[in-house]
């Protein structure tokens, strides 16, 4: 037995969610990135693609695709709105379907959109402290409908894999619009 007690190569900060050290990578995503995702296509050719939408940090203690591992990772949502869309992510169902995430917040203010295979969509708010279970084979993604940053913790299994190429395909069923001040859910 090694009997040196060894320090961990990466931090993570339970009040900002800030991951630092080995294993931990970055995902940057600018509002050009995700242009497409938008119902207003008027209004993002007014804007600044270079603006950034948001950035993920994670970590990846095992090979992308391991079985009986996991991940662990935060996302940092900017405020905004396309027109009177909130500012999203991309959002995706897992690759392997049957793969479930937790989701909580860690600040600012949101809504978790979640839609499964029939295009039957439900949302719940986000606020500090709120947790999210997303069970396996529902696309999920968050909207930022606050005038903060919105920060969510994490965690999904390393098998799980990301396809975009069904929601860039056919959307959300639902988009989440700021009528009045009030998030407001339209078909569409
Ligand atoms: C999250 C998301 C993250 C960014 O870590 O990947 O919030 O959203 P998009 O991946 O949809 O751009 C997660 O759900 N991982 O599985
Ligand atoms: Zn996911």
């Amino acid at each position: 037995m090694n009997s040196k007690i060894m320090k961990v190569a990466t931090i993570y900060s339970t009040m900002t969610g800030r991951l630092k050290g080995e294993d931990v990578k970055e995902t940057v995503r600018k509002l050009g990135d995700i242009a497409g995702i938008f119902e207003d296509q008027n209004a993002v050719k007014t804007m600044d693609m270079d603006m950034l939408a948001y950035r993920v940090e994670s970590h990846h203690p095992v090979d992308e695709g391991k079985s009986g591992g996991l991940f662990f990772g935060t996302s940092y949502l900017q405020a905004g709105k396309v027109g009177s869309e909130y500012f999203m992510t991309k959002g995706h169902f897992h690759s392997n379907r049957d793969t479930a995430e937790y989701y909580w917040c860690i600040s600012g203010q949101g809504c978790l959109l979640l839609m499964d295979e029939e295009g039957e969509v439900t949302a719940e708010s986000m606020e500090e402290g709120s947790l999210h279970y997303i069970p396996g084979n529902i696309a999920h993604r968050i909207a930022n409908t606050g005038d903060s940053e919105l920060v969510v913790g994490a965690c999904w299994p390393s098998d799980a894999g990301h396809d975009y190429g069904t929601i860039a395909e056919s959307g959300f069923s639902y988009r989440l619009f700021d009528v009045d001040g009030v998030p407001t859910l339209r078909k569409g």
